[in-house]
Formats: structure tokens, sequence, C-alpha cells
């Protein structure tokens, strides 16, 4: 077991239902605790860059779109194996198919509004970390 970190977003589809305080509260009972924390609204080429991974893919446009309609709260979660803890707490991207008690079965509307961002490995956590966050603004 190892201490690190990962990185979460609390998409639109949450900050529009005045859900932050609720997936946060699920992230922190797993085990997960917020070391950075902001609200902001992405332009468009910030979505479009951090998602440049998903540029070929059917649903780019329409996850762009969605992901600046609305504010989004970006975090830093640090704790034992924090990125498959978030993963598993997260719950699978279509929340039909989402576990109970995982973010994305309790509360995301759909497979695109799912609620929750989280990084898939320790790799590319460093490298969103870094996309939306200056090192001094994580207090560890
Ligand atoms: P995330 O990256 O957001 O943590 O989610 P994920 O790994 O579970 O899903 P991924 O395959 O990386 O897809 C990124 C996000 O794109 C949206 N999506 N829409 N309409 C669709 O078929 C579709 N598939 C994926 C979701 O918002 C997903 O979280
Ligand atoms: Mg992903």
């Amino acid at each position: 077991m190892t201490t690190e970190r990962t990185f979460s977003i609390i998409k639109p589809d949450a900050t529009r239902r005045n859900l932050t305080g609720a997936v946060t509260k699920m992230l922190e009972e797993a085990g997960l605790r917020v070391v950075a924390s902001k609200r902001i609204h992405m332009t468009r080429e910030q979505a479009e860059g951090f998602y440049g991974v998903h540029k070929e893919r059917p649903f780019f446009a329409d996850l762009v779109g969605f992901m600046i309609s609305g504010p989004v709260v970006v975090q830093v979660l640090e704790g034992e194996d924090a990125v498959a803890a978030n993963r598993k707490v997260m719950g699978a991207t279509n929340p039909a198919n989402a576990e109970p008690g995982t973010i994305r079965k309790e509360l995301a509307e759909s497979i695109e509004a799912n609620s929750v961002h989280g990084s898939d490995s320790a790799e590319n956590a460093a490298i969103e970390i870094a996309f939306f966050f200056q090192p001094e603004e994580i207090v560890g």
C-alpha cells in the first residue's frame, strides 16, 4: 500500500444539482483526503486539451460541450492507493452498470453526465493535476 494522489472533477451535472458536498462526502468516506480544490468554469480550450486523448472518439464534441456547460470542481485527492480507491467509489462510466453505493450509481444522470471524472493511472494523475494546479495550491 502506498500513499498516492489522484485527480478528480465534480462535473457540471453534479454542481448544477448542488451535489458538490454529497460527492465530496462519498470521496472522503472512501478514505480519500481533499488536498486541493477549486471551482472553475472551464474554457473550451481547456476542455479540449484535457480530453485530448478522446479527440477521435464519436462522443468528443458532446463531452466538451457538456464539460463547459457549467462550473466544475477540480480536486486533488490523497490516500492509500488513491487512483484505484477513487475509481472504485466512482463506479462504472455508465451509471446503469455501476455498483450500488458508488457515486455514479447513486448520483449520476447518464453515461455522459456521470457526475465525476477520476484519473485512470498514477501517471495520468500527475499530468492531470499539473494541468489545473500549481504545486503551492496543494496542501497535503
Ligand atoms: P472519466 O475519464 O471521466 O473519469 O470517465 P471514464 O474513464 O469512466 O470514461 P472515459 O471512457 O474516459 O470517457 C470520458 C468521459 O466521456 C463521457 N463519455 N460519453 N456518450 C458516450 O458514449 C460516452 N462515453 C464516455 C463520460 O462523461 C466519460 O466519463
Ligand atoms: Mg477516463
